[in-house]
């Protein structure tokens, strides 16, 4: 099947058996929890990537924590982008100063095979407060235009599973001395990504300890069995039918019928990553793109097996 896809949605596309199968996509993808896509619409501009932290999608132990961003061009674009500034919602700076050696670019596997210099946020969600919001404006080094994809990481998490803990410190540990281009380098273990492993990415690990993120670069569908009468086909009389699945916490899921037969429907992801969500079903068969979007801007997508509307749909009695 022909599915429209732009070049920055690519990353995070589902096959739409994986979407039913709740399998989860995100494998390659190390310790980046987040690509969001951006443009520089004019030449020497900076186009603007505002996320928005909810308490939901971190365990924050110390009410703060150093997320990475690292930003790339998209795959047919010629710009060079560069984090030019990165601002909370007091329009205070939260970069930390370049580290020494910073500087030497190292390439963003996660991103694109792309060079990418990352800044390092400090971000702060102290007990009790919902949200914290933040701008990262980004510029061509050329002063050019083009589009750019923006990939959060979280510094310190060498085994890639969103936490950071002593797993991860014994694992940056072992690799100290490492070099980008040898074969002892891994690059998640590389915490501020500068190219080589050394004491600063141990420091960086340590004050992030205990950091979690439930981000998740997925978002699974399953049509409720209640609503699929007879036997278990897809096939149903109930015009209106109930999904479930699983999203980042608190993000937007959409369904969208792909010949717009019905109205979109949306649900908001609950505080722990589960929605549901009713669709009225038109006559015959109805196949819904999912979107879901989250704080970070990020919109995953898939498509889901058609639904049948019949009237007697097959083993009902
Ligand atoms: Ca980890
Ligand atoms: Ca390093």
């Amino acid at each position: 099947m022909e599915r429209p896809r732009k070049n920055h949605q690519c990353l995070f596309e589902i096959q739409e058996a994986q979407l039913e199968r709740r399998d989860v996509p995100a494998s390659n993808l190390g310790n980046t929890f987040a690509i969001v896509p951006g443009e520089i619409t004019k030449a020497g501009d900076a186009a603007v990537i505002k996320v928005n932290l909810t308490s939901d999608l971190f365990t924050i132990p110390k009410g703060r924590a150093t997320l990475g961003v690292a930003v790339a061009a998209t795959t047919a674009s010629t710009v060079q982008p560069l984090i030019s500034k990165v601002v909370n919602g007091t329009n205070k700076s939260v970069v930390q100063p370049a580290a020494p050696g910073a500087g030497k670019a190292v390439s963003a596997a996660v991103v694109t095979t792309k060079t990418a210099t990352p800044s390092l946020l400090n971000v702060q969600l102290n007990k009790g407060q919902k949200s914290s919001s933040y701008s990262v404006s980004v510029k061509d080094k050329a002063s050019g235009k083009g589009n750019f994809l923006s990939g959060f990481y979280l510094p310190g998490d060498a085994n890639g599973d969103l936490k950071v803990d002593k797993t991860d410190l014994t694992a940056i540990k072992s690799k100290i001395g490492a070099k980008v281009g040898a074969a002892n380098y891994d690059f998640n273990a590389d915490s501020n990504r500068d190219g080589q492993i050394d004491n600063a990415d141990v420091k960086l690990a340590q004050s992030n300890q205990g950091v979690v993120i439930k981000v998740k670069p997925m978002i699974t569908a399953r049509l409720d069995p209640a609503s699929d009468t007879g036997t278990a086909d897809r096939i149903t009389d109930n015009r209106n039918v109930q999904f479930q699945g699983v999203a980042t916490p608190g993000s937007t899921v959409t369904y969208t019928e792909v010949d717009s037969k019905t109205t979109p429907v949306s649900t908001k992801a609950d505080a722990t990553g589960n929605y549901t969500l009713t669709a009225s079903l038109a006559d015959g068969n109805n196949l819904y793109r999912v979107n879901a979007t989250d704080s970070f801007g990020q919109t995953i997508s898939g498509l889901l097996s058609p639904v049948t509307y019949k009237t007697n749909p097959p083993g009902k009695v």
